[in-house]
């Protein structure tokens, strides 16, 4: 596997070396995508498909007496972030490269990506992931690429020029050691660059320690430095107060910052031309510690005005939001952003100062509005808002949905939206079709290039509309289904590997696999299971017959301190422990718990799945981008009007999927109406279930069912679950008609064109960020 991988990475290079060759060359405007996680999982097979060699590795292999196929599954994941956010930034750098687009991602070289989850006894334990143990072949260590970061410190005024000027004088320093990972485009020799930073101890402050003698010291800082680096955070929904999380924000930033800037000077003299060379986008409010960094950096250290700093930072910089709830959003309380980082503390309180002077021109003395406008909430703890501080500062906010777009103008930044209605946007979500069908699914991508008669669509997925025109065609049904069924023995095999349990594969393979969050409910789709077995325990003979045999696989992580989500796993445990051992259900149902779900884990799973479910309360997935990959491989889909949902329902037809559950503009309402909102009889009858110990566990899963009785159901499982009931009902009548089934699987493939990161990315290209493709010549 390594030779095979390095014999790869030596054509990525070439490609990687000649596409900046070019761009050095061509000098286009950039996109800079700054981000703190990328899931990037595999990379050969992607590098091999991108590259359009796999034919030729898989014969040299097989006459070396090796199977591609075998070697290929023995690659880890690289799983550097958390889930949606970091999975869809990978997304987009496919589409940035194959697309041509002059772009280079930055981030975090984490020596621990996210934890393995391990399953004792159905619980979640963590492990960590030491994922560089063996070494990574995809990177490239670029020890003459590094650059200093400064922590800590105080802050002196100076006068210079006869003007009186701030320096920072810091008290630490790090150094920022480049990691590049050549990203291939498909179809195009354009090879962008991903690089990520590695934290070294800094050789200037070893010296110092040295001479004054403190050598055990200088060794225990030489590690310190490296911890920046060391860990992802898994996402904990609240990283208030915790020091490294900011220091690895601003080591990140600052070291991306320095080398754009570099790269910019090599070749302009003056930073006036910087907007139209540079865009800067930030991903997620993570990265906005940014803005403050080229403040900084173009006031004492380039010694521009101001008002010219301003404004350039104001043209380069956009954001995207992931988060719904504004406690999704990052706040850094002030004393340890003055502790860690002085100088920037001081600059955004001069932005502040000056965005509230500016406010008060439009809301005059409305304290309220301001307030609430501030970068700086007054509070408990005081702190920086992050969000406003993108607010303030990015030219382009973008929502990642039309209802999520909504939701961000409505609700999380409505004063915002008034004063600037112009900055948001919505630029709808997407997967590369690349990974999630080329890749993961070849048996499908062969389909679709016969029928459409062209293999055009891997990089114009517009063209797989064309499916359309064949949806009742019997040869493609026949296809389709065989295609299906192989790739669901694959599954199957899988399962029993993992879990032991047996499933047959004429039974509907019912799927949701997600990070474990009570908004994502998987509550309900337990909940649902256990309606079912109960169903089934009381029927006769004759009743069985007609049950629609399922396979409910779940999977997914749940962030260590959660114990909500912690409890909702072993239930999944306790319930399949149950259902799976029970003689009376056999194979009308069979409930598995895939640990240690991952992107690999997800490319197995997806082509294998009939149906898949995405459950959130309606308001609060952002997106979704898991059901854009069900849609892309043909699973047909039960879902809320959620997210990327609706938008899914308005390109294959709401008939084509099993939508259910209260609309976002029924949730505020209901919710009002609290603990009066009584759900079904059927609801009842199964929590009262888990409470009362059918499934063991009686006193550990009491809390659980409390969050949905006496806790107020804040996510309404009670109220959706007589419709979603419902929806899994029509699931099964319509399964039963293989034919209908088929012919809405094809449509789903069909529709799901809009979905294709490239249509996002061609959007943020021109709406947010003005760059223009630079092919490489061949
Ligand atoms: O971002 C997700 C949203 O929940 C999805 O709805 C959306 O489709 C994707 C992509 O836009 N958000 C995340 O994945 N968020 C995180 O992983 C995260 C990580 C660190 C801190 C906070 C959130």
């Amino acid at each position: 596997m390594q030779a095979l991988a390095h014999s790869v990475r030596d054509r990525l290079i070439e490609r990687w070396h000649d596409t900046h060759q070019y761009f050095k060359k061509k000098d286009p405007k950039r996109i800079y995508f700054l981000s703190l996680e990328f899931l990037m999982g595999r990379s050969l097979t992607n590098s091999v498909t991108n590259l359009g060699i796999q034919d030729q590795y898989a014969d040299a292999l097989t006459q070396l007496g090796f199977d591609y196929e075998v070697l290929a599954e023995q690659e880890g994941d690289a799983a550097l972030g958390n889930g949606g956010l970091a999975r869809f930034a990978a997304c987009q750098m496919d589409s940035l490269a194959t697309l041509d687009y002059p772009a280079w991602g930055y981030g975090l070289r984490y020596q621990y990506g996210l934890f393995r989850q391990i399953i004792v006894d159905g619980f979640q334990h963590e492990q960590p992931d030491f994922w560089l143990n063996f070494g990574n072949p995809w990177e490239i260590e670029r020890v003459h690429v590094s650059y200093p970061v400064k922590f800590y410190g105080t802050v002196e005024e100076e006068v210079l020029n006869g003007k009186k000027c701030k320096i920072w004088i810091p008290g630490e320093s790090v150094e920022a050691v480049a990691y590049d990972n050549p990203i291939p485009g498909y179809g195009t020799r354009n090879a962008i660059n991903l690089r990520l930073w590695a934290a070294k101890p800094s050789d200037q402050y070893d010296m110092e320690s040295y001479t004054t003698g403190d050598y055990i010291n200088a060794i225990v800082n030489r590690q310190k430095a490296e911890t920046i680096s060391n860990v992802l955070y898994p996402d904990d929904r609240s990283y208030q107060g915790k020091e490294l999380r900011l220091k690895q924000q601003y080591f990140f930033v600052s070291a991306s910052l320095q080398d754009i800037m570099r790269r910019f000077k090599d070749l302009h003299r003056s930073f006036d031309e910087f907007p139209e060379k540079v865009a800067l986008q930030i991903n997620d409010t993570h990265p906005s510690i940014s803005i403050a960094e080229v403040m900084r950096v173009l006031v004492d250290e380039e010694h521009l005005d101001w008002s010219k700093a301003w404004d350039i930072a104001c043209r380069i910089f956009s954001v995207t939001i992931h988060a719904v709830q504004p406690e999704g959003l990052e706040k850094i309380p002030v004393d340890l952003l003055g502790s860690v980082l002085p100088r920037h503390l001081e600059i955004i309180y001069e932005i502040n100062y000056r965005l509230v002077e500016e406010l008060k021109k439009s809301f005059g003395q409305d304290y309220d509005k301001l307030s609430r406008m501030s970068i700086i909430e007054e509070g408990a703890v005081k702190s920086i808002r992050m969000a406003n501080l993108s607010l303030a500062c990015c030219h382009t906010v973008n929502g990642v949905s039309r209802v999520h777009l909504e939701t961000l103008k409505t609700r999380v930044f409505k004063d915002y939206y008034e004063l600037w209605p112009q900055k948001f946007q919505c630029k709808t979500n997407g997967v590369t079709q690349r990974r999630w069908i080329v890749v993961s699914n070849p048996s499908l991508c062969s389909i679709i290039s016969k029928w459409l008669g062209t293999e055009a669509w891997i990089r114009n997925v517009d063209l797989i509309s064309g499916l359309r025109e064949y949806a009742k065609d019997p040869d493609l049904h026949t296809e389709w289904k065989n295609m299906k069924r192989v790739n669901k023995m694959r599954l199957a095999e899988y399962i029993e590997t993992l879990t032991s349990v047996k499933v047959s594969l004429d039974a509907m393979f019912n799927v949701q696999i997600k990070r474990i969050h009570e908004y994502k409910r998987q509550l309900l789709n337990m909940l649902g299971i256990i309606h079912r077995y109960d169903c089934i325990k009381n029927m006769d003979e004759s009743d069985k017959r007609r049950v629609v045999p399922r396979v409910c696989i779940i999977g997914g992580k749940a962030a260590p301190g959660y114990e909500v989500a912690k409890k909702i796993i072993k239930l999944c445990h306790a319930v399949a422990d149950k259902v799976n051992n029970d003689p009376d259900v056999g194979d009308l149902l069979k409930v598995v718990f895939i640990p240690d779900y991952n992107v690999s884990v997800a490319e197995l799973v997806i082509p294998g799945s009939d149906l898949s479910q995405h459950l959130s309360t309606a308001g609060h997935e952002a997106s979704g981008t898991g059901c854009m990959k069900f849609l892309m491989n043909g699973c047909l889909l039960l879902a809320t009007a959620d997210g990327s949902a609706v938008e899914i329902a308005e390109e294959i037809g709401a008939e084509n999927m099993f939508l259910f559950g209260a609309k976002v503009d029924e949730v505020p309402a209901l919710r009002e109406k609290g603990t009066t909102l009584k759900g079904s009889l059927q609801f009842a009858r199964v929590v009262r279930m888990v409470r009362d110990g059918y499934f063991g566990f009686k006193d550990y899963f009491k809390s659980l069912c409390d969050t949905v009785e006496d806790g107020g159901d804040f996510y309404l499982l009670g109220y959706d679950f007589a419709s979603y009931l419902e929806a899994q009902a029509a699931a099964d009548r319509t399964f039963v008609d293989q034919e209908k089934w088929t012919q809405m699987s094809i449509l789903s493939t069909a529709g799901s064109g809009k979905f294709s990161s490239d249509r996002t990315i061609e959007e943020y290209a021109q709406q947010s960020w003005g760059i223009e493709p630079c092919k490489c010549p061949f």
